[in-house]
């Protein structure tokens, strides 16, 4: 069987595929991710979630013209695949290999240094507001999960996105996980809108149901057409919040649907003021062991595909560190532990 992605080594090589060459492109990036991945360890569940998206992204835009920043980066290997860095992946994070994180001095692809969590909005506003002084239409997007969405500094972001005519749009990658899943109002207020689908088949069985009446269904499709964002507003009020700081939110969508992926971008595109997409997608998408334990498999050391059993390696610091507060907690009632959106690396030793 042929594989897509071995004639694949530049981002024009991708670009020149037919649209309906993506699905099958998308199934051997998976096995290249799981193949070398159980080899090198590193982040494989968030990048099997974003297969499609970060295919979808390079699809429509244009980097480096437009910039794409991915929030923590350790999402980013797909991107790594597609912009060159292919033949480098069994050097993935190694001494004088390619870092597991966007790298400025590793391609002109990678455009800010990350790894702290939720600076991609504020620094893909930068951009946009850089690239909206120099009269440049070139488009700044932002890929943040919803757990780093959650972090401070993404509100820095939000609070001051509300500018007109600059062509930044958010990602918003919901996998309703973070390390761990996602805790809090924020997570409350998403699954709120991921249940909206109700809104997606509503519209559609409206718009289906008036098809069948002649003439007249034809002009009050257009309306419900046009009148979406009313719609929108009637059936799910919550998708609001994000309009209210700016955006044009546009969403739920299937995060693993490239076609729609495409189609939406696209749509996004066109909007003259800042766009939040919220897309749906799950974490560790195509290694039942990943589907399964997307926690486990978040950030992993090597392991057998066959068996998804993961190789002994030396304890890491978050396991040292949890022991300990572990210890602490024990002999001092006292002890109070706030995490980053990742209880169970910290405390699932010994209580
Ligand atoms: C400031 C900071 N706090 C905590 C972390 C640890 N951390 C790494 S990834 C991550 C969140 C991952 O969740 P999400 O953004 O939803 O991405 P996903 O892995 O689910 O795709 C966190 C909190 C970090 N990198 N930076």
């Amino acid at each position: 069987m042929s594989n897509k992605l071995d004639n694949i080594n530049t981002l024009d090589d991708f670009k020149k595929l037919n649209i309906n060459e993506l699905p099958d492109l998308a199934t051997d990036i998976r096995e290249f991710l799981i193949s070398n991945v159980s080899k090198t360890g590193g982040h494989l569940a968030p990048n099997l979630g974003v297969v499609e998206l970060t295919m979808a992204l390079h699809y429509v835009f244009d980097s480096p013209k437009d910039k794409i920043i991915f929030d923590v980066g350790h999402q980013c290997y797909v991107h790594k695949i597609l912009t060159g860095r292919k033949n480098k992946f069994s050097t993935l994070r190694k001494m004088n290999g390619i870092s597991g994180f966007p790298k400025t001095r590793e391609s002109i692809h990678d455009i800010f240094n990350t790894g702290h969590s939720s600076t991609s909005i504020s620094s893909a506003l930068g951009i946009a507001t850089a690239n909206k002084l120099a009269g440049k239409n070139d488009y700044t997007i932002a890929v943040i999960g919803d757990g780093a969405l959650t972090g401070g500094l993404a509100f820095e972001g939000l609070n001051n996105a509300k500018i007109d005519d600059t062509n930044l749009i958010v990602v918003l990658n919901d996998n309703q996980m973070s390390i761990s899943p996602s805790v809090g109002n924020l997570s409350s207020y998403l699954n709120q809108l991921r249940s909206s689908s109700l809104y997606t088949s509503s519209k559609q069985g409206v718009k289906k149901f008036l098809g069948y009446i002649p003439f007249l269904g034809k002009f009050l499709t257009t309306i419900i057409e046009n009148s979406k964002d009313t719609l929108r507003h009637l059936i799910l009020p919550n998708s609001r919040m994000f309009e209210q700081f700016g955006f044009t939110y546009l969403g739920p969508i299937n995060g693993h649907d490239i076609n729609d992926l495409i189609k939406i971008l696209n749509r996004a595109k066109k909007v003259k003021k800042p766009v939040l997409l919220h897309v749906v997608t799950m974490k560790g998408k195509g290694y039942e062991y990943a589907e399964k334990n997307p926690d486990t498999f978040h950030g992993v050391g090597s392991f057998d595909i066959e068996s998804g059993k993961i190789s002994e390696s030396s304890p890491s610091y978050s396991k040292r560190f949890g022991k300990e507060l572990v210890k602490l907690a024990k002999e001092n009632k006292k002890v109070v532990a706030i995490t980053a959106a990742m209880p169970k690396r910290y405390w699932s030793f010994g209580i």
